[in-house]
């Protein structure tokens, strides 16, 4: 990604969109899943009369609110944002001072973007000419302009592309590092933002630390547990290294090589145990891969506060266990929200009945498997005390650990501060009043010292660093093909004593690079560089010197390690256009991409699929369900608003197969599965798509589950999986499912 911190987070914030003049959403439908923070959009409308684009494959209810609406072809938003582009450089709309100081690689963007001449663009988004025009003429000259993604930029083969297209269209537009510009990417689940930093992910370490034995070796001095311990936990050191199975594909470590199956790379054995703990399990693509790989599980447990459906779809008679987690209400500490800003939680009631809050359940299951007291050791380090105080200690282990993005400040003792203090914040800009004077709420990460004032706005130079400003992160060396990597000359945050580019800070570089001398005391206990310099001495005296730690540097509009070096269009797996895969063919084929063999190119070209699957399926949210959806099916008032499973089609579509409106219909997969749903008649999808939400389980393939429900236990709605039938498909960097950009074949029931 172009954003050099390389993960997804919103670099501004919800309130900040209020500053906006104008606001484009590529796949999200936050008047449907994000109705508060929507709010903010709606008032940037009504404060600076800002324009609303939409760019979505269906006509939502926030299209409905949009005063420009694209109705584009799933996975083809690269193209559509290369037209723009060209547009943009023809006229010369462009931001040429903020490239060059602080962009790398957008030559190779501009060369692309002439690929891209207007009807091509056309032809292959769908999208007609003059509106494409329309838009990105109305974009380009309001800025600053914000730019909203979500899950239908990313659930994509090229999802990790486009995710890097966006903020190179802003990059263009010098709208980053601006009030009212930025990425602002609509995260997911409550703590979303907080699961991904703290790591609940397959290939780092808590805080994007890679699984270096360096970074390993600085986890086991914080954790205080021994290097070798961790180590002897591994088959062999080398495992350590390596990533593991995601969510999107743990199936394939239990079918791994099975025939048709793709081989799998982990260490010759197959998973033989689940262990789950806030999924609902029927969320995952290919629900008949996931109960067959439950069905040949040793044992599966599921902690959730409902029954969980993964549960109801297997065949599974023994060692399948239902442990009563408590909910969120039930227990305490720090969550992050969507613009990196914490938040401290009090608990409201103690966990009812037998049920436990999830850490007492990872608490009792590592006394069993014999590591609590290493799994605890961290916590009892301040102080050295031989117990610890729950959450608190949490909170404070996570603070003095985490530098890579910053969390030092996010010490137990402020963020309660701010929970207290809500009401000294301003809703817009964050900033804090009265005792809260400068410190913006939630001290959004970047948050470098214990007095911070965190950072409401990455990227921000008319800021000082002290204040949450700082350029982009040197990350990736300081030239690359004879191009300086650093930030152009007068580029530095506001009130900076290096007033150009500069490194990231380390121990050798610091009194250079900041015009400073240390002690001889500071020389002995400061760390090797800002990421594991556990006495902050770095941070400290970069605040002084208005320097941010990881340094100022150009952000990347290309990334060499990566398949396509720039983003390239490529046709989804199942495209409907077979004229365009040969065109834009997938990537290569993968091995071992976290750990099994991912199709490509060759799924792509297997058949001509088009001809068999003629319509595109996308897959999205409901208002009322969340999910898998148990959480929600199982409130008699949500599940009211849609007791049954359904499908959006257009009439016309519909027409011609005989189906009416309310009657049943046969979804067919291209692997060869099938659902019945109801039919529900919308002029939201065109002719040559249909939308199906993918909140119900509960009948598979045309049967009734009902029967395996516990008694008491059934949810008021229960319905097909649309992920019974979203086609095999993952991103080629995240692994993420293609669920927004699949084939079908639908018929009359
Ligand atoms: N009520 C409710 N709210 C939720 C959730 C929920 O389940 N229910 N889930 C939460 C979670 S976990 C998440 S991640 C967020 C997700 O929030 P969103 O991303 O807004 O959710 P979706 O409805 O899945 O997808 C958004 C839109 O992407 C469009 N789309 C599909 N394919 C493409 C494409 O190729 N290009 C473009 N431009 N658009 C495309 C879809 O038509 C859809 O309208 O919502 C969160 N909020
Ligand atoms: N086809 C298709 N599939 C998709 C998507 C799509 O757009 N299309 N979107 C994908 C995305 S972005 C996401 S995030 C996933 C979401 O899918 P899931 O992650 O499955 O989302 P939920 O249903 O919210 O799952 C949460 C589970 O945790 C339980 N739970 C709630 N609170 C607690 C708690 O405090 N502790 C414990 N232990 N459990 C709790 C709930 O009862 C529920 O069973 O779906 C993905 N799947
Ligand atoms: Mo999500």
């Amino acid at each position: 990604m172009a954003n050099t911190w390389g993960y997804g987070a919103m670099t501004n914030s919800l309130g900040d969109i209020q500053n906006s003049k104008a606001i484009i959403i590529f796949g999200a439908n936050p008047a449907v899943n994000h109705p508060v923070g929507f709010q903010h959009f709606l008032k940037a409308k009504e404060r600076n009369n800002a324009k609303i684009i939409v760019v979505d494959p269906r006509f939502t209810k926030t299209a409905a609110k949009a005063d420009y609406y694209a109705q584009i072809r799933p996975g083809t938003d690269i193209p559509f944002m290369y037209g723009m582009l060209n547009i943009i450089f023809e006229n010369g709309w462009h931001n040429e001072d903020f490239i060059k100081d602080r962009v790398y690689g957008m030559e190779d963007i501009m060369k692309e973007a002439k690929n891209w001449p207007i009807e091509r663009v056309a032809d292959v988004t769908g999208v007609k000419a003059d509106l494409i025009v329309q838009i990105t003429k109305h974009y380009a000259q309001n800025t600053p302009g914000t730019l909203i993604w979500a899950m239908g930029l990313t659930q994509h083969t090229n999802g990790s592309s486009n995710t890097r297209m966006a903020p190179i269209l802003q990059l263009a537009l010098g709208n980053m590092g601006v009030e009212g510009g930025g990425c602002n990417i609509l995260r997911g689940h409550d703590n979303v933002q907080g699961a991904t930093d703290m790591c609940c992910l397959s290939h780092t370490l808590p805080g994007y630390y890679g699984l270096s034995e360096g970074s390993w070796k600085y986890f086991a001095k914080m954790w205080n547990v021994d290097f070798d311990w961790l180590q002897g936990r591994f088959k062999d050191p080398s495992w350590m290294g390596k990533k593991g199975f995601t969510l999107a594909r743990w199936w394939a470590g239990v079918l791994g090589g099975n025939p048709g199956e793709d081989a799998i790379h982990n260490a010759g054995t197959r998973l033989k145990a689940l262990f789950v703990m806030g999924n609902g399990i029927t969320s995952t693509a290919q629900t008949k891969k996931v109960k067959e790989a439950l069905d040949n599980l040793d044992i599966a447990v599921f902690c959730d506060p409902f029954v969980n459906e993964g549960a109801i779809i297997t065949d599974k008679q023994d060692d399948v266990y239902i442990l009563p987690a408590a909910t969120q209400f039930e227990t305490a500490g720090s969550v992050t929200a969507t613009n990196r800003s914490a938040q401290w939680r009090s608990e409201v009631v103690k966990p009812m009945y037998e049920s436990k809050a999830d850490q007492d359940i990872m608490f009792e299951l590592a006394k069993r498997l014999g590591f609590y007291e290493q799994l605890t050791a961290g916590m009892k380090v301040r102080e050295n005390k031989t117990n610890y105080n729950w959450p608190e200690d949490a909170t404070d282990e996570i603070a003095r650990t985490i530098k890579t993005i910053g969390l030092t400040g996010w010490t137990a003792k402020r963020l309660k501060e701010h929970q207290e203090n809500w009401h000294m914040f301003d809703e817009v800009s964050g900033r804090g009043y009265g005792d809260m004077t400068g410190e913006y709420y939630g001290l959004p990460w970047p948050c470098w010292t214990e007095k911070h004032s965190g950072s409401p706005l990455l990227y921000n130079i008319n800021r000082s660093v002290a204040e949450g400003g700082m350029g982009f992160r040197n990350r990736f060396g300081l030239e690359h093909d004879g191009q300086d990597l650093l930030a152009g000359k007068g580029s530095a945050p506001k009130d900076s004593a290096n007033k150009d580019g500069y490194p990231e800070i380390t121990k050798d570089n610091i009194e250079k690079v900041l015009g400073i001398t240390l002690t001889e005391d500071e020389k002995k206990r400061i760390g090797k560089n800002w990421k594991v310099d556990t006495s902050n001495i770095i941070a400290e005296k970069c605040m002084e010197r208005g320097i941010a730690p990881y340094g100022n540097a150009k952000a990347r509009a290309k990334v060499w390690t990566f398949a396509d070096q720039i983003p390239l269009h490529r046709e989804p797996l199942h495209s409907p256009r077979t004229d365009l895969t040969k065109k834009y063919p997938s990537f290569a084929d993968k091995k071992d991409h976290y750990r099994v063999d991912t199709r490509y190119v060759s799924e792509q070209s297997k058949q001509d699929w088009a001809k068999d699957f003629p319509v595109n399926l996308v897959t999205g949210r409901l208002v009322n369900l969340n999910g898998a959806g148990m959480e929600n099916r199982a409130s008699k008032y949500l599940a009211k608003l849609t007791p049954e499973m359904f499908c959006d089609i257009n009439p016309d579509l519909a027409g011609r197969h005989g189906i009416r409106d309310g009657s049943m219909m046969w979804i067919h997969s291209p692997q060869g599965t099938k659902i019945k749903v109801k039919a529900k008649y919308s002029y939201s999808v065109s002719e040559d798509r249909v939308f199906l939400p993918f909140h119900f389980a509960g009948v598979m393939e045309g049967e009734s589950l009902l029967h395996k429900y516990p008694e008491g236990t059934a949810p008021y709605a229960i319905g097909e999986s649309a992920n019974t039938v979203t086609n095999y498909g993952y991103d080629i960097v995240t692994q993420i499912p293609e669920t927004k950009g699949g084939l079908c074949r639908i018929e009359r029931a």
